[in-house]
């Protein structure tokens, strides 16, 4: 195949709710800023990084893809995982891109270009992407927890019957809620009455989306494990390596983090510190799947768990996580599943496999026109 086209474009999908919150960000969409890669042979792959649907902020990834990136693809030959590498670090490494930004906006749309050439090689190879990566070959059953039913704008009750239904009625094995109020008292009120609700079987997560203080942390910790939470997830401020350092050493639940890292490097310095006990990679902010994989590979070493962020909010780390042996449970949240062909299916509280050829990013027909900006 050779690169003959790439053509961007911003969805912006509604959210379960209409609206939602965690402690740092309060939004009504999702945004898919991203591309399609047109092949001279007419084949497509499509591919998109995650936002809060802020049209200023999701052209400038746009205008990165379309203006600096794009030009470096078009005419290259694309024939298989090398090819897909290969272009990768063409873009990571271009000078003015990389002086600019070796993480942030270019990476998000490194991001949905990777997916894409991704996207275009497994149609080309016939398979689901899951089955080209080959870091196993029958995958276990992939558990998925919930995210969607414990949004932090939300009342005590309603996160209590959100997740006691997901367990009881829909079948998860796993729920997770927000947690980063202005009164660190209610946020534990709020946790031992989910704990309650869903019994002691249920693994039950917390995101403090980065909001929480080092003391905050540490005051929080011996409540959530005699709650038995299974992890805290961005206890603390993002980059701040040394506070996560100081907490892990203290607290007994594991820091789960990573939705906010850029590179493979930023997850070098984690896990090489003891600052992360679960992994949380995200194809949408790493660049793609390329860095994903090597991520999730530098945890697999270091015998750290991968519980991948679903920033795409549909199948694509359905694909990768299937792939990976580090990979057991991921994060469910649907707010795009309708928007493709394949969408991605939760049964019994696993994850269904997909078997469409591709990443599972193709779009059913009409939704580039309903949600485009
Ligand atoms: C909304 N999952 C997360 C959403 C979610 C965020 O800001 O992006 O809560 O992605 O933290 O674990
Ligand atoms: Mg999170």
């Amino acid at each position: 195949m050779k690169i003959a086209r790439v053509e961007t474009f911003i969805l912006h999908v509604p959210v379960t709710g209409g609206n939602i919150a965690d402690s740092m960000h309060a939004i009504s969409h999702w945004g898919m800023p991203g591309a399609v890669v047109h092949t001279e042979d007419g084949r497509s792959g499509y591919g998109f990084a995650g936002t809060h649907a802020h049209l200023p902020t999701d052209r400038l990834i746009t205008g990165f893809i379309a203006e600096t990136a794009a030009p470096l693809l078009i005419g290259q030959s694309l024939d298989g995982t090398a090819d897909v590498e290969r272009l990768w670090s063409t873009v990571y490494h271009f000078p003015p891109a990389q002086w600019v930004g070796r993480s942030g906006i270019t990476h998000l749309g490194l991001a949905a270009l990777d997916i894409a050439l991704w996207d275009l090689i497994a149609k080309d190879a016939g398979v689901p992407l899951w089955r080209l990566l080959e870091r196993r070959t029958d995958p276990p059953p992939l558990e998925a927890y919930d995210t969607d039913g414990g949004w932090l704008h939300l009342s005590e009750a309603q996160i209590v019957a959100n997740c006691r239904r997901a367990v009881e009625e829909r079948g998860f094995h796993g729920v997770k809620i927000k947690v980063g109020k202005p009164d660190l008292a209610e946020d534990l009120r709020r946790v031992a009455a989910v704990r309650r609700a869903v019994g002691p079987e249920v693994k039950f997560m917390v995101d403090a989306n980065g909001k929480w203080d080092l003391g905050t942390a540490l005051a929080a910790d011996p409540f959530l494990a005699e709650h038995d939470v299974f992890w805290v997830e961005e206890p603390l401020w993002y980059d701040d390596l040394e506070a996560h350092r100081r907490l892990a050493e203290a607290a007994r639940v594991p820091i789960a983090l990573g939705e906010q890292l850029y590179s493979e490097y930023d997850f070098r310095n984690f896990i090489g510190a003891g600052a992360v006990g679960f992994v949380q990679p995200d194809v949408t902010r790493l660049g793609g799947i390329s860095e994903w994989l090597r991520v999730a590979d530098r945890a697999h070493e270091a015998g750290l768990p991968v519980a991948a962020h679903a920033g795409d909010m549909a199948q694509i780390h359905v694909q990768t996580c299937l792939a990976h042996p580090a990979c057991a449970i991921l994060e469910h949240i649907p707010w795009t599943r309708d928007c493709f062909e394949e969408p991605m299916t939760v049964r019994d509280g696993v994850f269904v496999r997909p078997e469409a050829p591709g990443a599972g990013t193709t779009f059913r027909p009409g939704i580039l026109e309903r949600y485009g900006r």
